[in-house]
């Protein structure tokens, strides 16, 4: 699905990192990828990951700063001879934001916070990759259904993940014209880092799969396969989307099986 891409995927903190099944399904179906780490710190951590995929090029880009960003622009333009795509899998709020009753516990420093790195970073990194990208490109973010249905403890984030579904369509509004596609994926809950600190996860994962259709929640490398796909040519006429890979949680107004005879 993806020979001959050039794909640079930001996210890959650890092996449990939705960004790493999305790598791994991308390099499968053929793309050579370029990983970005956020700091020093994680870059001992991805090291690793990246020998394991084969993957050479590492990239230092923390989105909270624009010479970062800049910078990696540059990294990749004088590595790549060309470049195809950008995947967005970055989400944060202080901790403090992600814990009791919204109202009570949402800051104007919390809130600048997590729209600035949950969101305004994916029009940051396309405003400075569009220079270099190819015709034909796609980019892609990851999304939650908490930017649509309010979920406890969520608080913030739900707004920034809002924020962020509209920036993709704007995007996509924006640079259609150059033949870049731009989409989302609403993925359901993953035990991942950015969950690890969440109280109450295995309850909201086991809810989960009580009211899906699929009865099970997902996992990483089910969302990369759709990664895969979004940002390759069998998704051209696809833009401006938010797809839902959660097991079809997000459909389902009830559980089914509460109702068996
Ligand atoms: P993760 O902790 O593995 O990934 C989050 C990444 O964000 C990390 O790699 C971290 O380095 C990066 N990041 C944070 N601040 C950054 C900065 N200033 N500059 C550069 N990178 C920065 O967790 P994940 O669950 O794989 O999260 C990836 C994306 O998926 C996030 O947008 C998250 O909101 C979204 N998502 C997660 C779930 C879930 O349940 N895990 C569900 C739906 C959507
Ligand atoms: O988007 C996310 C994770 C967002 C996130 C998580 C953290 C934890 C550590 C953003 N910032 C931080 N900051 C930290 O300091 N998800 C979709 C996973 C997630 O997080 C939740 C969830 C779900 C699902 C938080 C509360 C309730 C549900």
């Amino acid at each position: 699905m993806l020979k001959n891409k050039k794909i640079l995927i930001t996210g890959v903190a650890n092996k449990y990192s939705i960004a790493h099944g999305i790598a791994k399904s991308m390099i499968r179906e053929g793309a050579e990828v370029a990983l970005a780490y956020q700091n020093e710190r994680l870059l001992k951590n991805i090291k690793p990951i990246a020998d394991d995929l084969g993957i050479s090029l590492l990239v230092e880009c923390d989105v909270s700063c624009d010479e970062s960003i800049e910078k990696s622009k540059n990294y990749i333009e004088s590595h790549w001879d060309k470049f195809d795509g950008l995947v967005h899998s970055i989400g944060f709020a202080p901790a403090d934001q992600l814990k009791g009753d919204f109202v009570d516990s949402t800051t104007r420093e919390g809130f600048k916070i997590a729209h600035d790195i949950s969101s305004y970073s994916f029009t940051a990194l396309a405003k400075a990759m569009k220079p270099i990208l190819n015709e034909g490109s796609a980019l892609l973010t990851l999304t939650y259904l908490g930017s649509i249905q309010t979920v406890p403890n969520y608080n913030v984030m739900g707004l920034a993940k809002a924020s962020l579904e509209a920036n993709t369509r704007f995007l996509a509004a924006s640079l259609g014209k150059h033949n870049i596609r731009v989409n989302a994926i609403s993925a359901g809950p993953i035990k991942t880092l950015a969950a690890s600190g969440v109280k109450n996860f295995r309850k909201m994962l086991s809810q989960h799969s009580n009211r899906s259709p699929l009865g099970r929640t997902v996992t990483a490398d089910e969302v990369g396969n759709v990664a895969a796909f979004l940002c390759s040519d069998l998704a051209s006429g696809i833009t401006g989307e938010i797809t839902y890979v959660d097991a079809g949680f997000n459909t389902a107004a009830m559980p089914i099986n509460e109702f068996d005879e």
